[in-house]
C-alpha cells in the first residue's frame, strides 16, 4: 500500500445527512479568523475538499467538517465546513455531527447531563449543548448565529417558471423560501429532478438580479439554498424539500435553513420567542427549533435561533491517495 495523503475522519450522520468529521491529516489552515481560514481553504486547499467529498470517496450529497484550533479565546474548537457545494459559513447538521463526534470519541470530556462545546465557525460563535446519558451523546441543541429576514413576499422572474413569489432569510447561509405550490410541483421524492431544476433556476435568478450580502461575513454573498415548503406547512410545523447548489437535497431538516425559516416567521409576527417550531426534512427526519433572543445584524432586526437534533457515528476512516490514482480530486457524476 502506498499513499501520498492520509486523512483521518470520524463519519457520522445527523438525522440522515452525513458529516465526515476530519480529525487529522489537514494541518492548521492559515488565517487569523475562522472565516479567513475558510477563504484561504477555498483559494488554496480545495483539492482536499474535492478528495473527501466527491466520488469515489464521497457522493453527490456529501458533507464534512474539518476540525481546527479555535482562533478566538471564547471557543474550544474551530471548524471549516466542506460539502459537494463548497465551504459554507455555517452548517447546522454538520455542527450536530461534529459535537456528537467530539463527545463520543472523548476529544471533549463528556459531562452529564449536558456537555457544552463552544465552536468557532466561519459565521461566528456557535454553542453546542450535547445531552449526554451514560456517556452517550443523545441529542444536540445548537445555539446558532444571529439570523434575519432579508426580504418578505418578493417576486422573482425565473426563466421557464415565470414570476415566483419568495422570501429570503439568513440563518448561517442565505435561503430562498418558496411554496412548492408556487412552482406547480408536489412534495414527492419521485419528482425530485423537477424540484431540483426549479430550485437551481430560482437560485440563478436571485443571484443574477438581487444577490444578498451579509454585512459581517465576507463571502456570504449569494443564495445557494432553496427551501421549498410542502403544502400545509405552518409556523409550528413545516415540511420542506431543501435544494442545494449544485443539485442535491439536504437529507436532514437543515439547521441553518431551520434558523432562516424561524427568522422569516418571526419577521412576519407568526413565531414568537420560545415557541416550538418543528421542521421536517424530505426524508421525514425532524429538528425542533426555538428562538431564544432578539438582536440586530448591522441595522437589521435579528433573532438568536436554536435547533435540536440527533447524530450517530457511522465509521472511523483513513482516506488514502495512491500516487497512481487517476482521480486524485475525485469527480462529480
Ligand atoms: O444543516 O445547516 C445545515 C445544512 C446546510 C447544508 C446542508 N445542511
Amino acid at each position: 500500500m502506498r499513499s501520498r495523503r492520509v486523512i483521518t475522519a470520524v463519519d457520522s450522520h445527523t438525522e440522515g445527512m452525513p458529516t465526515r468529521v476530519v480529525t487529522g491529516g489537514v494541518g492548521v489552515i492559515p488565517g487569523d479568523t475562522m472565516n479567513d481560514k475558510r477563504l484561504y481553504f477555498i483559494d488554496h486547499l480545495d483539492d482536499i475538499r474535492q478528495f473527501l467529498m466527491y466520488e469515489p470517496r464521497g457522493h453527490g450529497a456529501m458533507s464534512g467538517a474539518i476540525l481546527q484550533p479555535s482562533t478566538r479565546p471564547d471557543a474550544e474548537w474551530g471548524v471549516v465546513y466542506i460539502e459537494v457545494s463548497g465551504c459554507l459559513p455555517m452548517c447546522g447538521h454538520g455542527t450536530i455531527g461534529l459535537a456528537t463526534v467530539l463527545v463520543e470519541t472523548g476529544m471533549v470530556e463528556a459531562v452529564e447531563p449536558v456537555t457544552t462545546i463552544r465552536l468557532d465557525t466561519p459565521a461566528g460563535l456557535v454553542i453546542a449543548s450535547v445531552r449526554v446519558l451514560d456517556g452517550h451523546a443523545e441529542a444536540v441543541t445548537i445555539e446558532n448565529v444571529a439570523s434575519f429576514a432579508v426580504r418578505l413576499d418578493a417576486v422573482i422572474d425565473v426563466p421557464a417558471l415565470g414570476a415566483v413569489p419568495y422570501s429570503l432569510a439568513y440563518g448561517g447561509n442565505f435561503y430562498a423560501i418558496v411554496d412548492l405550490d408556487a412552482v406547480g410541483l408536489p412534495f414527492d421524492r419521485s419528482r425530485q429532478h423537477e424540484i431540483t431544476s426549479a430550485g437551481l433556476a430560482i437560485m440563478a435568478a436571485i443571484n443574477e438580479s438581487a444577490p444578498p450580502h451579509h454585512p459581517d461575513v465576507a463571502g456570504a454573498d449569494h443564495c445557494h439554498h432553496v427551501e421549498f415548503l410542502a403544502p400545509g406547512s405552518t409556523a409550528q410545523y413545516s415540511r420542506h424539500a431543501m435544494v442545494i447548489h449544485p443539485g442535491w437535497f439536504d437529507r436532514s431538516p437543515c439547521g441553518t435553513g431551520t434558523s432562516a425559516r424561524m427568522a422569516e416567521l418571526w419577521a412576519r409576527g407568526e413565531l414568537a420567542l420560545h415557541e416550538e417550531f418543528v421542521n421536517e426534512s424530505f426524508v421525514g427526519s425532524r429538528f425542533i427549533g426555538r428562538l431564544i433572543g432578539e438582536t440586530t445584524v448591522g441595522e437589521t432586526p435579528a433573532v438568536v435561533p436554536t435547533f435540536t437534533g440527533r447524530a450517530w457515528v457511522t465509521g472511523l476512516a483513513q482516506y488514502l491517495l495512491d500516487p497512481s490514482d487517476p482521480f486524485p480530486t475525485g469527480f462529480q457524476f
